[in-house]
C-alpha cells in the first residue's frame, strides 16, 4: 500500500525522500549492551569524558537504561547505557533488566556489543543470538585487553567472536587504560544520520539529578557490601532541595533491603559502614551538584521488593520512566 501523501510537505518543496539531508550535522543513538560486568558503563563514562553510570566490580550494578550524551560541534552521539543481559535470576528486577536492556537497542543507529577479551560464555552466547538477523550495524568491543600482554594470546578467542557474532566490525580496547575510544567514536560515526541535534547541547544525560544521586549512593553499597546484601538493596530518594539560604542541598535517602539481617550489615558495627558509604556517596555529589551537600541515610526493610511488580514501579523500575 501506498503512504499517504503529505500534502503541506509536497508543497513545501521538503517531501523528495532522495534528495541530500540539508544538514552536515551527525545525530544519533549507539546502544551500548552485554552480558553483566564486561565493562559497559566504564566504556561509557571514558567515551563522554566524565562518569555519569555507576559501576563496580561485581555483575548487575547497571539496573537502569540511562543516556550518556555527548556533544561536539559537529555531532550529538548519545550513547544507550543498559544493564547487563543475563540468564537465570528469576525475579522481576532481573526481568525488568533484561527488558530494559532488550527494549534499548530497538531504535539506535549502532549496537555496541561489548564483551571480556577472553572470556566468552553462555550469557555472551545468548547476546549474541538475540543480534541475528537484525539490520542494525553491530560493532563488537573487545575490553579489559590490559590484562592480555601478549595481544597474540587473544586470537583464539576472537576466532570464537567472529564465529558467533554477526557484527560489522571489532574493536580492542581497554576502558581502563583509554585506548580504542577514539576508534569506537570514528567507527559509531559511520552510522550516525545527518540530522539535528535532539538534545540541548548542554545536556549530557536524559536523567534527572535526582535519580543520578540515588544511583551513586547505590554505587557505594555494590562497592562496598559483600556479595548478596547489594542485590536485595536499593535507594529512595525522600528529600532532594537546595536551601538558598544555608548554600547546601539537603538530601534525605533511604536504603531499602529485603531482610533485617541486611539492615544491620548496611549499617556496619556501631554504623561505621554507612557512616562510610555516606561519606564517600557526598564526595561524589559535591561533584554532581556542584556544591555543599548534606547527606542523610537511613536504612529500612522493605521484604520482597525485588520480586513485587508493583514495588518496583514505585520504586523506580518503570520501563517508561520520566526522569
Ligand atoms: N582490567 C580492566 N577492567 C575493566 C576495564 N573496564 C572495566 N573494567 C572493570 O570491570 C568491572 C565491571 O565494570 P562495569 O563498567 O561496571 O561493567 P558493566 O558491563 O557496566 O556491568 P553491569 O552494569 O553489571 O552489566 C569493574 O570492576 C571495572 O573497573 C578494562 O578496560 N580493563
Ligand atoms: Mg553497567
Amino acid at each position: 500500500m501506498n503512504k499517504p501523501l503529505d500534502l503541506e510537505a509536497i508543497l513545501a518543496g521538503g517531501n523528495d525522500e532522495t534528495s541530500e539531508p540539508k544538514t552536515d550535522y551527525q545525530t544519533g543513538f549507539a546502544a551500548v549492551i552485554g552480558r553483566p560486568n564486561v565493562g559497559k558503563s566504564t566504556i561509557m563514562n571514558e567515551l563522554l569524558g566524565q562518569k555519569l553510570s555507576i559501576t563496580s566490580h561485581k555483575p548487575q550494578t547497571t539496573r537502569h537504561r540511562i543516556h550518556g550524551i555527548y556533544t561536539t560541534a559537529k555531532h550529538q552521539i548519545i550513547y544507550v547505557d543498559t544493564p547487563g543481559m543475563h540468564l537465570g535470576g528469576e525475579k522481576s528486577i532481573n526481568d525488568y533488566m533484561n527488558r530494559t536492556a532488550n527494549s534499548a537497542f530497538a531504535d539506535v543507529d549502532v549496537i555496541l556489543f561489548v564483551v571480556e577479551a577472553g572470556r566468552w560464555n553462555k550469557e555472551d552466547e545468548a547476546v549474541a543470538k538475540k543480534l541475528e538477523g537484525i539490520e542494525t550495524p553491530v560493532v563488537v568491543l573487545m575490553n579489559k585487553i590490559d590484562n592480555y600482554k601478549n595481544k597474540e594470546d587473544l586470537f583464539p578467542f576472537m576466532q570464537i567472536v567472529s564465529e558467533n557474532v554477526q557484527m560489522d566490525m571489532l574493536i580492542p580496547i581497554s576502558a581502563y587504560k583509554k585506548s580504542g575510544l577514539d576508534l569506537i567514536k570514528k567507527e559509531v560515526l559511520k552510522y550516525i544520520p545527518r540530522q539535528a541535534k535532539i538534545f540541548p547541547e548542554e545536556y549530557i544525560t536524559d536523567r534527572s539529578q535526582r535519580f543520578l544521586t540515588s544511583e551513586i549512593i547505590r554505587e557505594k553499597l555494590m562497592r562496598t557490601l559483600g556479595e548478596e546484601v547489594p542485590y536485595g538493596a536499593t535507594v529512595e530518594i525522600e528529600q532532594f532541595k537546595f536551601d538558598e539560604e544555608e548554600g547546601r542541598w539537603f538530601i534525605n535517602a533511604l536504603i531499602l533491603v529485603e531482610r533485617k539481617g541486611q539492615k544491620q550489615i548496611v549499617i556496619g558495627k556501631k554504623g561505621a559502614l554507612i557512616k562510610e558509604m555516606g561519606s564517600q556517596a557526598r564526595k561524589d555529589l559535591i561533584t554532581l551538584l556542584d556544591g555543599r551537600v548534606h547527606l542523610e541515610l537511613w536504612v529500612k526493610v522493605k521484604a520482597n521488593w525485588s520480586d513485587d511488580a508493583r514495588a518496583l514501579a514505585s520504586l523506580g523500575y518503570d520501563d517508561n520512566y520520566s526522569s
